[in-house]
């Protein structure tokens, strides 16, 4: 390997990240966007709140040795597709689904897959809608479509999936089976509470709406 050949190398590497990046930029910029107009409209957020991340090069290289993927960028960036990640927290399941639905009436993002471990959750309990889509990205020189991996999650799916990603990388995936045992009873319970208050959640918006349908105490007064 020559010096200008590891020059050039490390040049296509930098352009491969930033696609990425600008394309989790994109992604930020559409979603807070629908966030400020939902709240505008329907008076409440159904964001909590929005994270991303970039895998970083060395855990791309690690999970293309894991699936036998050709160390080729062209090649990487049509099969790992969760490069550039967003992970959107909502407060109740409902608003998962209608983010789902305000994301695929997006006309120039194109939806890739859908995995619903909401409806099927994972066998130790693991609950997120994972959607992968491909959104475009504009520089100086091209438009590329570019791979983003977007998880919508409650909460309490959030909470659970970030202990149980901790207990795991603990116990460096050896867990032992009482926890294993624990760790299933309480996604069991955080899907409980997840069915739990978006029944409030309904019924609080049964009675925003009577009110909003009926007259208020001055309006009253006046029709008397
Ligand atoms: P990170 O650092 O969070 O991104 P693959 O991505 O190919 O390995 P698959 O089946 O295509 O696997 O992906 P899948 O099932 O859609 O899930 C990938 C991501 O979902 C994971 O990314 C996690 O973020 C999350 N996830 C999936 N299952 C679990 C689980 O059981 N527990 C927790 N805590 N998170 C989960 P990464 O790349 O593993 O890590």
């Amino acid at each position: 390997l020559t010096f200008e050949k590891a020059k050039q190398l490390k040049q296509q590497l930098t352009e491969f990240m930033m696609m990425y990046k600008f394309a989790l930029d994109e992604m930020e910029t559409r979603i807070s966007i629908l966030q400020e107009e939902f709240e505008l409209m329907h008076d409440y957020s159904p964001i909590e709140h929005v994270k991303t991340r970039l895998k970083s090069p060395e855990s791309i290289f690690e999970k293309a040795r894991r699936k036998n993927i050709p160390f080729h960028l062209h090649v990487l960036k049509n099969s790992i597709q969760d490069i550039a990640g967003i992970r959107i927290t909502c407060s109740f399941l409902s608003d998962i689904y209608r983010l789902e639905e305000m994301l695929r009436k997006q006309s120039d993002m194109h939806v890739v897959t859908v995995k619903d471990y909401i409806k099927k959750p994972k066998e130790n309990g693991y609950r997120s809608l994972h959607m992968i889509v491909k959104v475009p990205v504009y520089t100086s020189a091209r438009k590329e479509e570019v791979f983003v991996e977007i998880q919508i999650r409650t909460i309490a799916m959030d909470f659970w999936a970030s202990l149980e990603h901790k207990i795991f990388y603990k116990y460096n995936q050896n867990v032992p089976k009482q926890l294993i045992s624990e760790l299933t009873e309480a996604a069991h319970s955080a899907a409980a509470l997840d069915e739990k208050m978006e029944h409030i959640h309904h019924e609080m918006s049964a009675v925003k709406q009577k009110q909003a349908a009926q007259p208020s105490e001055s309006e009253q007064l006046q029709l008397n």
